[in-house]
């Protein structure tokens, strides 16, 4: 009899799995009310390859401490339990901000202490109908529906490059056409310089003028594309190569770019 281990959930309650539903919801042990003890539960999300997951909590009441060492919720994108993956470590009264993963794998762990439980979370999921991550040498993203009009109220989030070795990225777009208006702040495209919107900026763009070939000074590029709740447009088809590798594939996808 395995004695020797602490129980990572006690005997009868529900806690942790593996969600692959497009949408869906789940909560601390226990909810609504408070969460046992020495509780520590895995969700693991999977939606279809290619598009991202959106995480959001209708409640959030954990114990607090001012660096989350007793009880808490961690977010990471993707599967491990990595540091370089996560996107949150949060407890107390003030709930995380909407997550939106980088890819189609998402993880979501709470841990309780021996002492003291609250309420605990209540958080749903849906799959993003757009965006991920991109980790090939070379490859296309178009924006949703292409070339039909993109749907209004859209988000999507490409993470491009991750891969061993790789150098920096260039994106060419091949067609674009995206409603216009001053500061492009209806929709727009916005290129960043790293794996997330903090990275610097490198561009935003709207309207139906190509925007320039870009170069990243990192190896990775994040194409972030909103539109807004009206007015669409074609949107845009972009082709994306690594410049480090020797290979044919960069010259050809230049010449192709360019369409001279
Ligand atoms: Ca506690
Ligand atoms: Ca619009």
């Amino acid at each position: 009899m395995g004695t020797s281990h602490p129980p990572l959930c006690p005997p009868g309650i529900k806690c942790g799995g593996v969600l692959s539903a497009p949408s869906g919801n789940f909560s601390s042990p226990n909810f609504p009310g408070p969460y046992p003890y020495e509780t520590e539960c895995t969700w693991l999300i999977v939606v279809a390859e290619g598009s991202s997951v959106l995480l959001s909590f209708s409640h959030f009441e954990l114990e607090y401490h001012a660096a989350c060492a007793y009880d808490y919720l961690q977010v990471y994108n993707g599967a491990a339990r990595d540091r370089g993956n996560l996107l949150g470590t949060f407890c107390g009264h003030s709930p995380p901000p909407p997550f939106s993963s980088a890819w189609h794998v998402m993880a979501v762990v709470f841990r309780s202490d021996r002492h003291v439980a609250k309420r605990g979370f209540a958080a749903a999921y849906r799959k993003d109908a757009c965006g991920g991550t991109l980790t090939g040498l070379s490859g296309e993203i178009t924006s949703p529906r292409y070339p039909e009009s993109y749907p209004n109220d859209v988000e999507c989030r490409w993470r491009i490059g991750g891969t061993g070795g790789g150098g920096p990225l260039t994106l060419v777009f091949a067609d674009f056409q995206v409603e216009g208006g001053q500061g492009c702040s209806f929709d727009y495209v916005a290129l960043f310089d790293g794996p997330t919107a903090t990275s610097p900026r490198l561009g935003r763009y709207c309207g139906s003028a190509r925007p320039p070939r870009t170069t990243s000074s990192t190896p990775y590029l994040l194409v972030l594309f909103k539109s807004d709740f009206n007015i669409g447009g074609r949107g845009f088809k972009a082709h994306f190569y690594s410049a480090t590798t020797g290979t044919g594939l960069y010259p050809l996808l230049s010449i192709r770019g360019k369409q001279q």
